[in-house]
């Protein structure tokens, strides 16, 4: 009997406002699966075009070898099964690891409502409202921890791994909206944004056009 067809892909939105979309992007890339990317650009929301190719209307969306999973965080899991070494190896780091992840994925919506993810504009001083600020607190204090933990200087340790990708649009939304960090935070956001993979995801936003500036979206 002939093997199944099946197309690899990875359905993500654009790359300038789909904060969901870089995570699962990065999350692919550290478990280096052979996928097709499909760029659905975010032109509407909520997105007819993305409601057609996805279970759930929302990306990312992952298919792989036959198995279809969605929703970031088992985008991750998946990734994790993969590849080894994306969590922490050690089980205590990894439970914080996984623990500030999953804060990330269900939480943090003064920030995210507040500073929505741009890549192609600058808003410095914007989005300050009080749950913004709050949550950026929290950000700050969760990574001091991770860090101070792991030794660094990445959240879970030596290595780039799922927790950082998590974290990454936070990262550019420091850096669009010009939030001041302390300094052991700031650094860790350097070291985020001049990753190769940042770079290449931040330069390909930057050519997209500007879709849904003018919507009042929160992605
Ligand atoms: N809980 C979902 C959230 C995904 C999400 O909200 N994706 C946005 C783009 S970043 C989306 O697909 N929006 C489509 C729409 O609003 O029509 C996840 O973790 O993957």
């Amino acid at each position: 009997m002939p093997a199944q067809a099946h197309a690899d892909r990875l359905f993500i939105g654009s790359k300038r406002y789909s904060s969901w979309s870089l995570r699962g992007w990065l999350a692919v890339r550290l478990a280096e699966l052979e996928v097709e990317e499909v760029v659905i650009a975010l032109e509407e929301t909520p997105s007819a075009a993305i409601r057609a190719a996805t279970p759930t209307g929302l990306v990312p969306y992952l298919e792989h070898r036959g198995v279809r999973v969605w929703e970031t965080i088992a985008i991750a899991e998946y990734c994790a099964e993969q590849a080894p070494g994306l969590w922490p190896e050690d089980a205590a780091l990894r439970a914080q690891a996984r623990s500030i992840s999953a804060e990330m994925h269900a939480g943090f919506r003064g920030l995210r409502q507040a500073m929505p993810m741009n890549l192609g504009r600058e808003f410095p001083g914007g989005g300050r409202t009080p749950e913004a600020l709050a949550d950026i607190a929290r950000i700050e204090a969760v990574w001091r921890e991770a860090l101070a933990a792991s030794g660094g200087p990445f959240l879970g340790g030596a290595a780039f791994g799922l927790v950082d990708a998590m974290y990454a649009p936070v990262v550019t939304r420091f850096m669009t909206y010009d939030v001041h960090l302390d300094r052991t935070c700031a650094a860790y956001c350097k070291r985020i944004a001049e990753l190769p993979a940042m770079q290449e995801w931040i330069k390909a936003a930057r050519q997209e056009p500007e879709e849904i500036d003018e919507l009042d979206a929160e992605f």
